[in-house]
């Protein structure tokens, strides 16, 4: 039975943080916070609506036309970022209760969530100071030059998997561009965000800069999508909803970058390192409780190497150790939410009628209650079953073997998705040749997941719009105005 750890000095309800403030929604509104061990009611938050978008907007509006964050210079700006950087850092322990409490996610993977939101902090002060604006020189005495401008108020709208982080891969560019934000965090996890506004206003932003307001995605996520004084949306989430938000975006014409969903292939090759690729599938479907949008959730292994590869697999998934998140010795936790709970199980029943169960496929003995399920593993998984095609975003993998390098394509570009892709073998000819032709954003030859932030993150097809990541990231959150100047001598 899982133990029910509940973090102390949780906050009465979780607010919307506008100008400097904690505030509730204009109506009142609430709603409720599950903790996913339990499925019980520890929290509620403010459900934000239409007038609480419109009162943020307007603070951030003015904090961007009137205050002095836009007109920084970006070494000053680089300051504060460092400062958050630091302040971050030495919330890790806390950050962690919160966000295994929130998420569901083992404490141990929790635990590195601080360090990689400080290096997004870090990473964009150091660019920001980097960063030379274009200078040409032109025929007559005429130079041109771009003056970078931030673009105004962005709206920031982020996903449940590691809130925390996830937001911070987006509030660190928009802040370093010199935007004001609003970010509305998901409604299944607004505990950590509830973090920033003492870390901000500890490192020295000014108030207004920086706004959240919760609420649900139909409602407050979407008055700051249509929001006329909004410039443009940072979005990471399911592929569905970006579609909307990219259609409630028209109107005023945002701009847009979206991460959203995926079903990522790993190609094993019979000449691959096959300990390491099976180390990294298993971390690949199996971290983050399976909660990861780069996972790798259909495996496609040679046919001379099938039958060995699914028995290590096999083995691996059997004894991964599923159970309360807060316990060191978990390594799968409580998925994020029963509504989510509910989908990924019924993917693993519909997995049942498509495919062969090889390991899994239930609840795991002794966890009688909660959102826990096993390490799943389908095998011989036709390209036609829903559970090739769709993203389950939980502990449930497909395997199915091919016979030749144009079958192992075929089958990794055979969804509408095109986020991460892994090649494992040891030519390194084969591996740029079919790495390149996968239709993905992002391709890992040999490794997992490791990547400088300088590179382009993001998806192809229904995976994305745009990358973030790098000078990409401060492009989108900038205006680049072309200035042209004469230094001809006046006409006397
Ligand atoms: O997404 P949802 P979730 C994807 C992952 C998975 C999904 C899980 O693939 O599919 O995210 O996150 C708000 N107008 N990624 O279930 O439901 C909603 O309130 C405006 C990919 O949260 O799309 C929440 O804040 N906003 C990613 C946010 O959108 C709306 C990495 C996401 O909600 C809205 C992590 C609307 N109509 C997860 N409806 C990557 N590619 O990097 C909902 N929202």
């Amino acid at each position: 039975m899982s133990i029910q750890h509940v973090p102390e000095n949780l906050p009465k309800r979780i607010q919307h943080f506008i100008g400097g403030e904690f505030v509730d929604s204009l109506d009142g509104d609430t709603f409720e916070v599950l903790d996913p061990v339990s499925n019980q009611t520890y929290l509620e938050a403010s459900a934000g609506k239409q007038a609480d978008i419109d009162r943020a907007v307007a603070v951030a509006h003015q904090a961007f036309e009137e205050g002095p964050w836009p007109g920084m210079l970006p070494r000053e700006r680089a300051r504060i970022l460092n400062r958050i950087a630091d302040i971050v850092e030495t919330r890790n322990e806390r950050l962690a209760e919160l966000e295994t409490f929130d998420t569901g996610l083992p404490i141990t993977q929790a635990l590195g969530q601080a360090k990689r939101a400080a290096e997004n902090f870090r990473f964009f002060a150091d660019l920001i100071v980097a960063q030379a604006d274009d200078t040409y020189k032109v025929p007559g005495k005429q130079v041109n030059y771009v003056n970078r401008k931030p673009k105004g108020v962005a709206g920031l709208i982020t996903p449940w998997n590691t809130p925390f982080m996830l937001e911070s891969w987006k509030l660190a560019p928009a802040l370093a561009s010199g935007c004001t934000v609003v970010l509305k965090p998901a409604e299944f996890t607004p505990l950590s965000a509830g973090l920033w506004p003492e870390i901000f206003r500890e490192a020295g932003v000014p108030d207004g800069v920086f706004n959240i307001v919760h609420g649900y995605g139909e409602e407050a996520g979407d008055a700051l999508v249509k929001h006329e004084d909004v410039r443009l949306i940072s979005f990471t989430g399911e592929s569905a909803t970006g579609s909307l938000i990219f259609a409630n975006a028209a109107p005023t014409l945002k701009g847009l970058s979206m991460e959203l969903g995926g079903k990522s292939p790993a190609v094993v090759f019979a000449d691959a390192d096959l300990d390491a690729a099976i180390d990294s599938t298993v971390f690949g479907v199996f971290s983050l409780n399976g909660e990861r949008c780069t996972a790798g959730s259909r495996i496609l292994v040679e046919r001379s190497i099938y039958d060995e590869f699914v028995r290590r697999y096999v083995e691996r998934a059997k004894n991964i150790q599923v159970g309360d998140p807060h316990d060191p010795a978990t390594e799968i936790g409580a998925l994020v939410h029963p509504e989510h709970y509910a989908k990924v199980t019924e993917y693993i029943e519909i997995g049942k009628t498509e495919a062969t169960l090889a390991a899994g496929g239930g609840r795991p003995a002794g966890l009688e209650s909660g959102n826990y399920v096993q390490p799943t593993v389908f095998v011989d998984v036709p390209p036609t079953a829903r559970i090739f095609q769709e993203e389950i975003f939980g502990p449930v993998v497909a395997i199915t073997p091919f016979d030749t390098d144009e079958e192992a394509l075929q089958l990794a570009n055979d969804v509408k998705y095109g986020l991460a892709a892994y090649v494992w073998t040891s030519n390194l000819e084969r591996a740029h040749n079919v790495g390149q032709r996968i239709d993905a954003g992002m391709v890992w030859l040999n490794s997992h997941n490791v990547r400088d932030l300088r590179t382009p993150f993001g998806g192809v097809k229904a995976s994305g719009l745009g990358h973030e990541g790098g000078y990409r990231s401060l492009d989108f959150y900038s205006d680049q105005q072309a200035m042209h100047i004469s230094l001809a001598p006046a006409h006397t």
